[in-house]
């Protein structure tokens, strides 16, 4: 006879405890497995580091920001657009996708939609026969570029704005055409302004719809908004992450895109390290005090070093950089413009070139289940001026605080940088320390902080 179960053997306060234990490392166990990680496209995307932005359409014509829907179709007349020109600028810039304002909120369509009249087929570009999300895509792929479309839900050109269900049709169809017509398009952005449309309407969008939308046809696209769902608005238009930026958030902060309300600066700023979700933060910001191009902002480009910043406070605290450079009237991106994207690609590859850590591996000195510290040797005192720490985020984000010290052949530790979050990457400029020891303390966790490397130039 087979014995009776072992489980019957137990004592009551055994069975207990032992289920208390069963209990306590399923919660455990579902708290891993729980922890958020990136799909694959969200890793592709962060992977690629740096977008450029185009603002382009009539209020390049009006020298608007925001044009009312009213513009005359016959303005739009770049006498000589190349969208290749944009490409081969991204690219010498160290740029690895576009993002291109197929419909900004005047409602005017950069492709020849069969939605609407007020589109490109009603002025004199390319006789009425241009397409220039057609020349956009194309560029991208002669560049290797990947491309995405911003289509601008607040339309103040649209009649049906406001009829809810009539204009979410309509932005469906619009969106369909989009992402059926042009091949692969990686990147799909929701703009959260939301005001009036014509009839003076306030419109009911339908996000489960059109994100659902998005997704049979595109599968492969992240869906950027204040509320993702892929990727989220990073919560200001300076350019600048949080310094603590988890690429997790509580979706429930942030429902649908333009929402405000407490904790929403906070969430898209920060994330949420106890959040259910993977929505990585992208931080948009213009290379001019403007989205679209103003000749009399041709002076005011940011310069080098601004751009320099920008990578630092955007890639370098785990998001991405959406920097936005606007085609000119001419349809070509301003010379001033094209130097600086060179400019900041040279100087960031200079900043870059060497790293001092290549070939000398950390090395574990201790660690806890929430703790670590890991050590390496140059070999020889050499001068650090920037601490590059990465966390494998294939696995999620884990890293909460750290510390990276450094000291010569012997002697004291020194502080060279000190942090919160890392995840993709934190790079920290530091005052020039010359060193032969690095060690990276890793002072609290989520769970044990065992994908790290660190980089060092
Ligand atoms: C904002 C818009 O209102 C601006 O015009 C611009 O497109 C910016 C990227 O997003 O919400």
């Amino acid at each position: 006879m087979p014995e009776r179960p072992y489980r019957m053997r137990m004592t009551r306060r055994e069975f207990l405890a032992a289920s208390a234990f069963v209990a306590a490392s399923r919660r455990t166990w579902a708290q891993t497995k729980a922890r958020p990680t990136p799909s694959a496209s969200q890793l592709a995307w962060q992977q690629d580091e740096l977008a450029l932005f185009l603002h382009f359409g009539v209020n390049t014509f009006t020298d608007r920001e925001w044009g009312d829907g009213r513009e005359d179709p016959a303005i739009f007349a770049p006498p000589r657009l190349d969208a290749r020109q944009w490409a081969r600028a991204a690219k010498a810039g160290g740029f690895r996708a576009m993002i291109l304002t197929a419909k900004h909120h005047d409602g005017f369509c950069l492709w020849p939609t069969k939605t609407t009249t007020h589109s490109v087929a009603s002025s004199p570009f390319r006789g009425g026969r241009g397409d220039v999300v057609g020349e956009f895509v194309q560029a991208c792929r002669a560049e290797g570029l990947k491309s995405g479309l911003y289509l601008s839900p607040w339309d103040r050109h649209e009649p049906r704005y406001g009829e809810s269900p009539r204009y979410n049709d309509f932005y469906c169809d619009q969106l369909t055409e989009l992402l059926t017509q042009y091949g692969a398009i990686n990147e799909v952005w929701f703009d959260g302004a939301n005001g009036e449309g014509p009839n003076g309407k306030k419109q009911q969008y339908d996000w489960v719809r059109t994100w659902a939308l998005v997704r049979k046809l595109q599968p492969k696209a992240v869906m950027f908004s204040d509320a993702g769902p892929d990727v989220r608005w990073i919560g200001n238009e300076r350019g600048v992450a949080g310094e603590t930026n988890w690429s997790t958030v509580d979706p429930a902060v942030v429902s649908f895109p333009g929402q405000s309300g407490p904790g929403v600066a906070g969430m898209l700023q920060h994330g949420d390290p106890a959040g259910s979700v993977w929505r990585p933060g992208e931080t948009d910001v213009s290379i001019r005090p403007g989205w679209f191009h103003h000749p009399a902002e041709d002076g005011r480009v940011k310069s080098i070093d601004d751009l320099v910043t920008l990578y630092f406070t955007s890639v370098g605290r785990n998001s991405k950089l959406l920097l936005n450079v606007p085609p000119t009237r001419d349809g070509l991106l301003h010379e001033t413009d094209v130097a600086r994207l060179a400019g900041m690609h040279d100087r960031l590859s200079q900043l870059f070139a060497h790293d001092l850590a290549a070939g000398h591996p950390l090395r574990k000195q201790t660690a806890s289940d929430r703790t670590a510290v890991w050590e390496l040797d140059l070999g020889r005192i050499a001068p650090i001026s920037i601490v590059d720490l990465r966390e494998n985020i294939s696995r999620g984000q884990v890293v909460t605080r750290y510390t990276v010290e450094g000291r010569a052949d012997s002697g004291e530790w020194q502080t060279i940088s000190q942090g919160t979050t890392i995840g993709y990457k934190k790079l920290d400029r530091v005052a020039p320390a010359s060193v032969r020891h690095v060690r990276v303390r890793i002072e609290g966790a989520l769970s044990p902080p065992t994908n790290l490397r660190m980089l060092l130039f």
